[in-house]
């Protein structure tokens, strides 16, 4: 956390870097990775590529850059794309699906975050001189807006059967995915595997600086690399953002399950508060939805009280809060929260 005494539950895109990583970054090996002569990127992306079960990967500026080039990299513009209706792609990413990627989305409802593969097929539009042609399914794992939720893969082998059936590629925001890892228990390869393609984030529960990657077949990172350089992401000595990542694939995934952990107690404490509404089946992982309609306050004026007593979380719509749990985030801050809100609803 930047300031000691503030807890804050805003998002585990907070974190700072750890020691080790802030040493790597001191000790990279340096090239022009635009010339794809960074040691250090080379090598995360080999290890990044390696642990997905995929052809190769590519080290971008951000997930947002990432689920952009990705999108244009699986199409062709004017194309539809079918994705969950509350994905971040869709509801965070400022609309470059559209404005850049010049691509028409199609939005599936679904109840927690993994659509049902029948919505799925229902949304594939037929071929018809009236209708843009469909070429790619996004998936979100974990799901942001659902509250962290996992997509197992057994679901994402339902979805991917239907991709093939219908010759669309099908693609994953993994912004998260090795908290859906960790929460299933399974290799996060598994979940890859069903995939086309990926991308997970290293700046969000990783705890590094900056950076996202993308993986896939060797063809398609060929191509996400030149929409790379068009959208401004080529990068230098990115050695020294590729060097903390290394240091987060090898070390900071297992400990995740300490944010999911507290994440978990925060949400069984929620639940136990008057006024707080809360699905505690939701919490999968490190995110914490609750609703405060009950509880005599609006969002906004709970946030601030919140932030008084030093604890930052953001309002999602219909008077819902966020919660986010990551290495910054102690049992102890849990509990001082707890209290707090437990005193605020009095
Ligand atoms: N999510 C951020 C905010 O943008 C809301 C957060 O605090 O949760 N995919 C998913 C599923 C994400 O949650 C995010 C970031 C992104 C993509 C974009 O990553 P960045 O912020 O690196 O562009």
């Amino acid at each position: 956390m930047a300031e000691k005494d503030i807890i804050d539950l805003r998002s585990d895109t907070v974190t700072l870097p750890t020691q080790e990583m802030m040493e790597a970054i001191k000790n990279a090996e340096l090239g022009d990775d635009v010339l794809e002569e960074d040691p250090t990127v080379n090598r995360l992306e080999n290890i990044a590529a390696k642990k997905m079960g995929k052809q190769a990967a590519l080290l971008v500026t951000s997930g947002t850059q990432a689920n952009l080039i990705s999108l244009m990299a699986n199409t062709n513009r004017g194309e539809q794309v079918i994705l969950e209706a509350q994905s971040h792609i869709y509801w965070y990413e400022v609309g470059g699906i559209s404005s850049i990627a010049g691509l028409f989305p199609k939005t599936v409802i679904s109840r927690t975050g993994a659509p049902n593969p029948k919505d799925i097929q229902v949304a594939i539009t037929p071929k018809d001189i009236h209708f843009p042609k469909p070429s790619l399914i996004c998936l979100e794992n974990t799901h942001n807006r659902h509250g962290g939720t996992v997509i197992s893969p057994r679901q994402i082998l339902a979805i991917s059967k239907i991709a093939k059936t219908n010759k669309l590629k099908l693609y994953m925001d993994g912004a998260r995915i090795f908290n859906a890892s960790i929460a299933l228990n399974v290799d996060v390869k598994k979940l890859a595997k069903h995939v086309d393609n990926l991308m997970f984030c290293l700046s969000k529960g990783l705890s590094c600086p900056v950076g996202s990657v993308i993986v896939g077949s060797i063809e398609f990172i060929t191509k996400a690399r030149k929409l790379r350089k068009v959208l401004g992401g080529g990068m230098r000595q990115a050695g020294i953002i590729a060097a903390p990542g290394i240091v987060a694939l090898e070390k900071m995934i297992k400990r995740l399950k300490e944010d999911h952990e507290n994440a978990a107690h925060l949400a069984k404490e929620l639940s136990k508060i008057k006024g707080v509404t809360i699905d505690l089946n939701r919490v999968q992982t490190n995110i914490v939805n609750f609703e405060i309609s009950n509880l005599g306050i609006s969002d906004k004026k709970f946030i601030k009280k919140l932030k008084e007593k030093n604890i930052l979380a953001l309002t999602l719509d219909n008077n819902k809060v966020r919660m986010v749990t990551h290495r910054g985030i102690k049992k102890e801050n849990i509990d001082k929260t707890i209290n707090i809100i437990g005193n605020i609803s009095n």
